[in-house]
Order: C-alpha cells, then structure tokens, then sequence
C-alpha cells in the first residue's frame, strides 16, 4: 500500500500525544517508541504496526492493545466523518469501511499483512506477541467466547443504543428501550460473570480490551454503573492500568471538532448503502 498517497497519512508522535501535522520523511522512517513500546532495549528492532484509527470504543480495543504490548506503532486517523473510510487505499486494508484495521510490515513470512476487524485484529496481535491471548486450549476458549461476545452483542447493541439515543432524528421510544434495555441485560451479564472472576476470561486479557471502550461510555448508553458494582471495580481496574490511559490520551484534533448535526457528516455517517 502506497500511504504516501493516503489523504490520512499523520504520524503521530508520543511526546505530542495529537495527530496534527503531517509526518516528515524522518518520521516516516524513525522507529521505536513513537507511540509504543515504552522500553526499547526489550524489542527487537521492527517496522511500527500501522494503526488505521479514529477514537471511539473499536478504535481504542488496538491501541489498548498495543500499548499493553509496548509494541511501536504509528497512528494513521481515518476522518470517517469526511468519508476517508471509502478512500480506495484504505478499502484496500479494510473492505468494510470501517476501522480500524493494521498493516502489520513484519507479517506471517516477514511480509507485510493488513487485518480489518478488531476482534481479528486482537487475535492477531496476541498470536503474535503471545500476551494477553492465551495458547491453552481452556484459557484460549474463554477468551474467545469474551471476545464473540463482545463483538456479536455488546459493540452491535451499543452501539444501536448509542445511535437512537443520541443521532436518529426523531426520538423512536421502541428503538431507544430495545437497545438501552439490551445494553442493561448486557451489562448485567458482564457483571454477574465478574463478580467470580478478576477479568471476563480470569486473567486480563484481550477480551477485556474489547468490552472497556463501551463500558467507558455507559452513559451514552443509558446505563449507571453504581447498578453494576463489580463491573465497575473491573472498569476502574482497567482504566487506571499505565497502558489504556496512554492509549486513551491519545488525542485527534479532528475528531473533536466533528459536529454531528452537520448534515454532511450525517449523510456520511447514516447515508451508507451498498456502493
Ligand atoms: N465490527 C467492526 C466494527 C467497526 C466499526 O463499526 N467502526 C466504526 C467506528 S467505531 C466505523 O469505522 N465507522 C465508519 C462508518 O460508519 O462509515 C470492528 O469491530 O472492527
């Protein structure tokens, strides 16, 4: 993939924590701890992974992961409310149009590799360093069955929940309790399941990742977490873990200034059909 030709191209670095300014050829070139990889000494010297972003909950499952790996990675905002997400070098990596997805430069065979969806992507990420996505077979399992979970409910009924309450045009009261209330029953699930266990799969791991994005907006969702105490000591526990507050530091001036009433972004966002 040819980036320098992406409209999204932005290296971003650590110190700055923003997304602003355009990356230099030195940027482009310079490794390790841009955005990862707190400790270069441990890594082995590598291309950064490729992090095709923007901040919401699926978004920040990677970066999460990511950090928590220290793994050197640079940050390439797609703006899908200016539709960069239909930009032809990025279906490229991400058919679905959606992010985020990685291009990994030292892949399977030390060839580059894309992988689109985040639950993928997860996997991926944990085959390869071997961390927080156990290879015994029992632990293996639980972490998937965490991680179908979250992303075939959770992400999908949030993410309903969020659009209704917040984005439909009119207020739809059938539409707003049917995903609030699956949202609520979710939520419930996660709870009961984590007051006998530390973390969804026992120990911490990328199942975890995916589902804290979306309990961190439980407000958007209708949802108070003092009626769910232990998933709130797990929402605690994770949020104030050195790795997700760096990954949720992260900052992309462009996507705080998205106005979501603009009809433009709107017709970007809730317009889409088959192309
Ligand atoms: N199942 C996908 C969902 C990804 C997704 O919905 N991404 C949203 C942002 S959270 C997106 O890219 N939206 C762009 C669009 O709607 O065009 C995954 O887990 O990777």
């Amino acid at each position: 993939m040819d980036h320098s030709a992406a409209p999204f191209f932005i290296f971003l670095d650590r110190k700055k924590q923003t997304a602003d300014r355009k990356p230099s050829r030195a940027d482009r070139l310079r490794r390790g701890p841009a955005t990862g990889c707190a400790d270069r000494r441990r890594m082995p010297r590598q291309k950064p992974i490729e992090l095709y972003y923007w901040p919401t909950p699926n978004g920040w499952k990677i970066s999460i992961m990511l950090e928590e790996c220290e793994m050197p990675y640079v940050v390439y905002p797609v703006d899908i409310a200016k539709g960069e997400q239909f930009s032809p070098q990025f279906l490229a990596i991400s058919p679905n149009n959606r992010i985020p997805a990685i291009v990994d430069p030292n892949g399977p065979g030390g060839r580059p590799i894309s992988v689109f969806e985040s639950g993928a992507i997860l996997q991926y990420l944990g085959r390869k360093t071997g961390r927080f996505y156990p290879r015994e077979e029992r632990a293996r399992v639980a972490v998937d069955e965490w991680l179908f979970w979250q992303m075939g409910g959770l992400g999908p009924m949030a993410g309903q929940a969020n659009h209704f309450r917040r984005y439909a045009p009119e207020k739809i009261a059938y539409a707003v309790d049917r995903y609030t209330n699956e949202v609520n029953r979710l939520f419930g699930v996660m709870n009961t399941r984590l007051a006998a266990h530390e973390f969804l799969a026992g120990r911490y791991s990328i199942a975890d990742m995916a589902c804290v994005g979306w309990v961190r907006l439980a407000e958007r969702m209708g949802q108070d977490l003092v009626q769910f105490p232990h998933l709130k000591r797990w929402f605690e526990t994770i949020r104030a873990r050195p790795a997700v507050k760096r990954a949720f530091a992260i900052r992309v001036e462009a996507a705080s200034a998205v106005d979501m009433k603009d009809p433009k972004v709107r017709a970007i966002l809730f317009g889409q059909t088959a192309r």
